[in-house]
């Protein structure tokens, strides 16, 4: 892998309270991505990260709907898997882990703000069309390559990742730097998604400074 350059950028997803242990949608250990991510973003001359940022009665939310979580359900863009409610806008679960560097990030970008369209990706949202506009930003950068790191390695990281890659990015996935939910092979997926497009799943250690 070519060390890390001026058209690199680096992308941290998701990493607030609600994905943490104690979290509304915790995800295992999802804390441990932190002293990672801010040791990456020291190296990033692009770094931007993600917010999951949705309002009250959400369509993502299994108690809009009278689910049960972790059930999955066809709404209008496909099926949805239904999620406790989490990151919920105003609330102190959709904020940024308190010992994540905000100060080393240049944008946030937040998603799944809209009441009835979900989006764990943070380029194109889950009807598939509606862009965040986040490549044009990246591309308008000279960004070439992005390398992704935070939660979940299986959900938010995936789509992210994958439509990062579908936009023409050339991507890294730091796999060290994630950590999953694991739902109904979940993982497995997303890593055979992973090596069909090309998608490179490195570790922190294995990335080199120029
Ligand atoms: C995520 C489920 C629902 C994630 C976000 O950040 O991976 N997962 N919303
Ligand atoms: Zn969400």
């Amino acid at each position: 892998m070519n060390p890390i350059a001026a058209n690199d950028a680096l992308v941290l997803v998701d990493v607030q309270i609600d994905f943490c242990p104690g979290g509304a949608l915790a995800v295992p250990d999802g804390d441990a991505v932190v002293p990672l991510c801010n040791a990456l973003a020291r190296r990033f001359g692009t770094v931007v990260t993600t917010q999951d940022f949705h309002p009250a009665g959400h369509v993502s939310f299994a108690s809009t709907h009278g689910q049960e979580p972790f059930s999955e359900m066809v709404v209008e863009y496909g099926t949805q898997v239904l999620w406790p409610d989490h990151c919920v806008a105003g609330t102190r679960g959709a904020e940024f882990h308190p010992d994540l560097d905000l100060n080393l990030v240049q944008a946030i970008l937040r998603k799944g703000f809209r009441a009835e369209i979900d989006s764990y990706s943070g380029f194109v949202e889950a009807d598939q069309q509606t862009s965040t506009g986040l490549a044009a930003y990246l591309r308008e950068r000279g960004v070439r390559r992005i390398f992704v790191a935070g939660l979940a390695l299986d959900f938010c990281v995936a789509w992210t990742a994958l439509d990062a890659r579908a936009a023409g990015f050339e991507v890294v996935v730091l796999e060290d730097a994630c950590r999953a939910i694991d739902l109904g092979g979940s993982v497995q997926k997303a890593r055979a998604d992973f090596d069909t497009v090309g998608i490179v799943v490195a570790r922190t250690r294995d990335i080199q400074q120029r």
